[in-house]
């Protein structure tokens, strides 16, 4: 496969610093030789641009760094749009605030090509506040409302050349939705396995029923990991730490599924926070994790089936 990798260094989008160092961690753990090693052909673009940056105020006066955010989204989209015309893009977060720029450029690939979009939102939170709901003001909470069409950010944020559906986005390994939240969730109609069901079902199953609507549709599929989907425990590197996430071989079965699917096009890396590391072991995971989705395995298997 082909794959193009991007840095989208921004920090804003939570209330602490650190994120910027993300794109470098990913690569120092060894991003680009691991996918190589996988036998893909790959390429750093390196470091996507902000569009310019122009004054924004809004009656939320929690909302945090809204110039800056909404100018890396327009940048990211475009770039999103850009790096996936004939590869597989990979962005290297930064903060989850950059999903808003790349669910936005991929969605636009994806009606240009004429083929449905499905989200796997990987994550201890929905981050599905508006503009409006947002009680923190970080604006890492509210990407997946941004590109699902949700309102309230006209004249912030960038117009949406498309927004993804709500019913075709499956959010999995949730444990920290704030009420507004919970209540749009379920008004737009988006599937939400949060980490009781995973305990009551396993994981496996949740994520076999969502790809397979995927295949059936002939569907495109963006997958955005964040770092706090993973259990504090194996992966200490972000601001928001949620206890009770997805194991080391939870997360990996996720994405040796994935791999098998052949389904995915496209992959966010998000909310690695390098100054919180241990030795670079949450950064590796990541590294180690993207590898199981490009299709590293601990033994061959006979078929490609999920
Ligand atoms: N819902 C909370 C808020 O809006 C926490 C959002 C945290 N988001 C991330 N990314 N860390 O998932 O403040
Ligand atoms: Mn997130
Ligand atoms: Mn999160």
């Amino acid at each position: 496969m082909n794959c193009n990798i991007l840095g989208a260094p921004v920090q804003d989008g939570t209330g602490r610093m650190g994120c910027e160092m993300g794109p470098s961690a990913l690569r120092t753990a060894g991003l680009v030789s691991a996918l190589r090693d996988l036998g893909h052909a790959v390429a750093d673009l390196g470091t996507i641009a902000p569009a310019p940056v122009r004054p924004l105020t809004h009656g939320n006066l929690a909302l945090k760094a809204l110039p800056e955010i909404s100018a890396w989204t327009a940048g990211i989209a475009d770039a999103a749009y850009a790096a996936s015309a004939d590869a597989m893009p990979i962005f290297l977060g930064g903060d989850h605030s950059i999903s808003a720029g790349t669910l936005s450029g991929i969605a636009r690939r994806a009606a240009q090509v004429g083929r449905p979009l499905f989200v796997l939102w990987l994550d201890a939170h929905p981050d599905f506040h508006t503009l409006d709901t947002t009680a923190s003001g970080n604006l890492h909470g509210v990407p997946l409302a941004y590109a699902s069409g949700q309102p309230g950010f006209r004249g912030y944020f960038p117009d949406l050349p498309e927004r993804v559906d709500p019913a075709r986005i499956c959010a999995l390994g949730i444990r920290s939705v704030d009420p507004a939240e919970r209540q749009a969730l379920r008004a737009a109609g988006v599937t939400v396995h949060d980490m009781r069901v995973v305990d009551e079902h396993g994981i496996a199953p949740l994520l076999r029923a969502f790809l397979e609507r995927v295949t059936a549709e002939n569907g495109l599929l963006h997958v955005s990991l964040d770092v706090d989907f993973l259990d504090p425990s194996i992966a200490p590197a972000v601001g928001t730490t949620v206890p009770g996430g997805a194991t080391f071989r939870e997360a990996h079965l996720v994405m040796e599924m994935l791999s098998d699917s052949g389904l995915v096009s496209s992959l966010d890396l998000v909310e690695l926070n390098p100054f919180l590391d241990e030795r670079g072991r949450t950064a590796t995971l990541m590294v180690d994790l993207t590898a199981s989705l490009m299709g590293r395995r601990i033994m061959d298997r006979p078929t490609r089936s999920f």
